[in-house]
């Protein structure tokens, strides 16, 4: 049997090299049960991207009460602005589970809100869905993080997170004007 001998820095590499496995997979381990990061998937379906509203799963873009405790929030983003988001802020309650809807009419674009885990592609022809429950009333800036052509940059928007106390609810009759004035 022969005996192996193993260089003191090589095995000063080898212990280093698996130190850093262990931390890569422990900050992914982390990164999903603690911050809870996780992909955002595709049960958001897909549109026609010239016209989202069509689709039974996307509605006018606006704000929207699902149940009690539960909104729906659909966003269309287009060069260059978040509608809602941009010309209005988004206004939603504290405490209570909101679920993104985000597509775009036009190119690929971004769907961040600063400073939160709230953070998806938005792609033409699919709807992004994510949940999110807002603990704190404040507001969050939104920015769009893909390059979507020259006026990139000035992509952004703001979303209100009111307490529940002071939140009006979105007029639903938004939505039914709309059915009215298409027939
Ligand atoms: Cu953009």
């Amino acid at each position: 049997m022969t005996h192996v001998r193993i260089h003191r820095f090589e095995k000063l590499w080898l212990g280093a090299a698996f130190v850093l496995i262990v931390a890569f997979i422990a900050t992914i381990v982390y990164g999903s049960l603690g911050p809870g990061v996780a992909m955002v998937g595709d049960d958001g379906g897909t549109v026609n991207p010239d016209n989202p509203t069509a689709a039974d799963n996307f509605r006018d873009p606006g704000v929207y009460q699902a149940d009690d405790d539960s909104y729906d929030v659909y966003v269309e983003a287009r060069q260059f602005a978040f509608s809602p988001g941009t010309s209005e802020p988004i206004r939603v309650p504290a405490d209570t589970n909101v679920t993104f809807h985000v597509t775009s009419g036009d190119v690929t674009h971004g769907f961040e809100l600063v400073g939160t885990n709230v953070n998806t592609m938005v792609i033409p022809g699919q709807v992004a869905q994510l949940t999110v429950n807002f603990d704190e009333a404040r507001t969050h800036h939104i920015v769009c993080h893909e390059y979507c052509g020259p006026a990139h940059h000035a992509m952004e928007g703001s979303i209100e997170v009111v307490p529940q106390s002071e939140f009006t609810p979105p007029q639903q009759a938004a939505a039914d004007q709309s059915e009215v004035t298409d027939t």
